[in-house]
């Protein structure tokens, strides 16, 4: 169950994971709400949380997805454990109380619920949703390809059989549609967004489609930066930060580009552990470390962001 400790310390399968969002709404009415926002292909709930500890008027918030990419099983290991440490540390840790005290925080744990379903019973490397497309036998859309950000230019392919296959329109897929609809709604209230993948341990910015500086491009530096000083400080390790397509690829139709276009001016886009050692299939040893070190760079820019 939940309250054991190790629970944090493990994968779950998709059906643990429900019940864990509805166990946690449940322990904590007051704070904690299920929001539906959409569903995916194969008719699986989009969940997010959203974390409200006082009603003061125009409060700014945060969005934060995980597991947008079935394979990456620490991205959704490390939204639970984030939302577990919020609401065990509030009024315990100064940093998570000032935040929560300042922000409303919206956490989607799962982005792609039919692909992660599918890493637990069929192939642990697939990585896409589980759409169908007409006229091939190919499945999925790459859904950090589909969103509306130079949509299937250079980085992405219109090929259905490609990992990075880009769907066929902006938004075709209900699990992006579900997460830009959400966003365009509540936009003017969320001053950051955060997308958590893996793996290579790199903190990154917009933009990924081109290698155009965004107008705010030093804030968004200093923020990684100090994310990135603060991983090496606290937990001696090593992330190396910038924006995307100078740091990793060139990559359009990303999420995180679409926020910040949205008018989101704080994005980011953290790959967590490893380096490449164990790749997708970090081991839940190192679950712990690879979840503390994420729970500091997103504390580290949600200050700076409250603070701007
Ligand atoms: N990396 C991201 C990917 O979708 C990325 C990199 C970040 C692309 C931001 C676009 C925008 O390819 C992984 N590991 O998925
Ligand atoms: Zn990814």
């Amino acid at each position: 169950p939940r309250s054991s400790s190790t629970f944090y310390q493990k994968y779950h399968r998709l059906e643990d994971i429900y019940e864990w969002i509805n166990r946690t709404t449940h322990d904590n009415p007051s704070t904690v709400k299920a929001i539906l926002i959409g569903s995916s292909f194969e008719k699986q709930p989009l969940l997010a949380l959203k974390l409200s500890m006082n009603d003061r008027p125009d409060k700014k918030a945060m969005w934060m997805d995980c597991g947008i990419h079935a394979r990456e099983w620490i991205s959704p290991a490390f939204c639970l454990s984030f939302v577990q440490h919020s609401l065990s540390f509030y009024k315990q840790n100064q940093e998570i109380t000032h935040i929560l005290d300042n922000m409303d925080i919206y956490v989607l744990p799962v982005m792609n619920p039919d692909g992660y379903k599918h890493t637990w019973t069929e192939n642990r490397m697939w990585r896409k949703n589980r759409s169908h497309t007409k006229n091939t036998n190919c499945i999925g859309v790459d859904l950090n390809r589909n969103f509306d950000a130079n949509w299937c230019m250079e980085g992405a392919s219109r090929d259905p059989c490609s990992e990075t296959y880009c769907g066929r329109f902006p938004e075709s897929e209900p699990e992006s549609k579900a997460v830009a609809d959400f966003l365009r709604l509540h936009k003017d209230s969320i001053h950051l967004y955060i997308s958590i993948h893996s793996y290579s341990q790199m903190l990154l910015f917009p933009y990924s489609y081109t290698l155009e500086e965004a107008p705010n491009h030093s804030d968004l530096l200093e923020m990684a930066k100090g994310a990135a000083d603060n991983i090496k400080r606290y937990h001696r390790n090593h992330y190396v930060y910038g924006a995307g397509a100078k740091t990793i690829y060139l990559a359009p139709g990303g999420s995180d580009d679409w926020a910040y276009n949205l008018g989101i001016k704080y994005s980011f886009t953290f790959e967590l552990q490893d380096r490449g050692r164990y790749g997708f299939l970090l081991p839940p040893s190192h679950i712990h470390s690879a979840c503390s070190e994420a729970l500091t760079a997103v504390k580290t820019v949600a200050l700076m962001v409250i603070n701007k």
